[in-house]
């Protein structure tokens, strides 16, 4: 039952003693947050401009967040022990009822109104620098598979396999797009994520800052390789290193074939394979899931070093005996085994000529 006229609640020395304490530990989380480290303690390097702004707005949440969640729990901790059941009480004594204090409710809604309002022009003003679009700059694709990221750079053909190589400085447009199930593009470096979602292209926008390599992590669950996804690398280069990489992979592109994937039927040609277009195509094409190196280095298929020329591994995955003609029906095919799948020629966009010259390098590796 609730008096009518409950009595005047004193806050008693008690209270203030505990409200100077929470000050204290307030205004000491607040210093915490913004003297400590704490993106060189996650390893979280700035790569762009907007991660700085992204880093302050967050210190300042983790702040003022920290700070009243102090007041919060030291106050309802506070007034549990002050309003406690004593022995003395009555066995069916009730607390004093406190309803309607209009001066109180008014600041409880406007102080956290305006809060909130605060962080969200806050949180727009990045927001909106952001997604602005650059009048110039380069403009770059990257594409989420299963289970690895491939990227298009403009005037070249091809697809890059490993990392993404980009010039400091320079205004980047990134376009998103996925060639099978939902991915995402997330750079914790960049302080940026986008989805990759099938059939739509999505787009970022940022300007490197930092030279540097940082990891590039799928965070979507896309499948059972999800994991792997960690492995490729973004690469922020100068702009003399960057010429140099862009110049030596549109070469490298101009001698792999860029003629339409091989259908099944379109016979493969090995003795017309070429050794070092067969290296070049292998650096761009199976670099991915294939390491040069013995066949139990696992990357995500098995290593491809002297895979047709190794006695204690006579067959191919496939069960044939490993001979040229069996590698390039694998190429050709696809196969799908116990590690998972080897894409066929069409995902991988291999013609015959370019089957016949990874045989041809694959059989020179020994
Ligand atoms: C998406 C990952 C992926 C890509 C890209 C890929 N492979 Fe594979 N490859 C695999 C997997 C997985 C296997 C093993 C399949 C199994 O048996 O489980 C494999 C198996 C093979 C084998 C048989 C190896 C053996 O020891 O029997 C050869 C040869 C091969 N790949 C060559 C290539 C070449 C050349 C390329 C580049 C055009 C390439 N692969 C691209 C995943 C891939
Ligand atoms: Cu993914």
């Amino acid at each position: 039952m609730v008096e009518k006229n409950a009595p005047a609640v004193r806050l008693g020395r008690g209270f203030w003693i505990v409200t100077a304490v929470l000050a204290i530990l307030a205004i000491a989380s607040i210093v915490f947050w913004y003297v400590a480290p704490i993106y060189r303690w996650m390893h979280l390097p700035v790569a762009i401009a907007t991660a700085k702004q992204v880093d302050q707005l967050s210190r300042f949440m983790l702040a003022t967040g920290s700070a009243l969640y102090i007041f919060v729990v030291g106050y309802i901790v506070y007034f549990a022990i002050a309003f406690r059941v004593r022995k003395s009480d009555p066995p069916d004594a009730i607390g004093i009822q406190i309803h309607d204090n209009h001066k109180l409710e008014f600041w409880w809604t406007v102080i956290p109104a305006a809060f909130v309002v605060l962080l969200s022009v806050l949180s727009i003003k990045i927001w909106y620098e952001i997604t602005l679009a650059p009048s110039n700059g380069l403009v770059v694709e990257a594409i989420g598979h299963k289970w690895y990221y491939t990227f298009r750079y403009p005037q070249v053909n091809g697809e890059i396999t490993n990392a993404m190589h980009l010039p400091i400085g320079v205004p980047v447009t990134l376009n998103l797009t996925s060639a099978d199930v939902i991915h995402s593009f997330w750079v914790p470096a960049m302080r940026l994520k986008n989805d990759m979602v099938p059939g739509l292209v999505t787009q970022i926008h940022f300007t490197p800052t930092r030279i540097g390599t940082y990891q590039i992590i799928c965070t979507q669950f896309c499948g059972i390789d999800h994991s792997l996804m960690h492995q490729q690398r973004f690469v922020i280069d100068s702009q003399a290193n960057y010429q140099k990489w862009y110049h030596a992979w549109q070469v490298k592109n101009a001698k792999v074939s860029n003629a339409l994937p091989s259908t099944s039927g379109a016979s493969v040609n090995l003795a017309a394979g070429d050794v070092a277009a067969g290296k070049a195509l292998f650096a761009q094409k199976c670099t991915a899931c294939h390491a040069m190196a013995p066949f139990t280095t696992v990357k995500y298929g098995p290593g491809l070093l002297d895979v047709l020329h190794d006695p204690t591994h006579p067959n191919l995955v496939n069960g044939q005996p490993a001979n040229p003609a069996d590698a390039a029906a694998i190429l050709e095919k696809g196969y799908t085994g116990t590690m998972g799948s080897m894409p066929n020629a069409v995902t991988n966009g291999l013609s015959s000529q370019d089957i016949a010259n990874l045989v041809a390098y694959l059989n020179s590796m020994k």
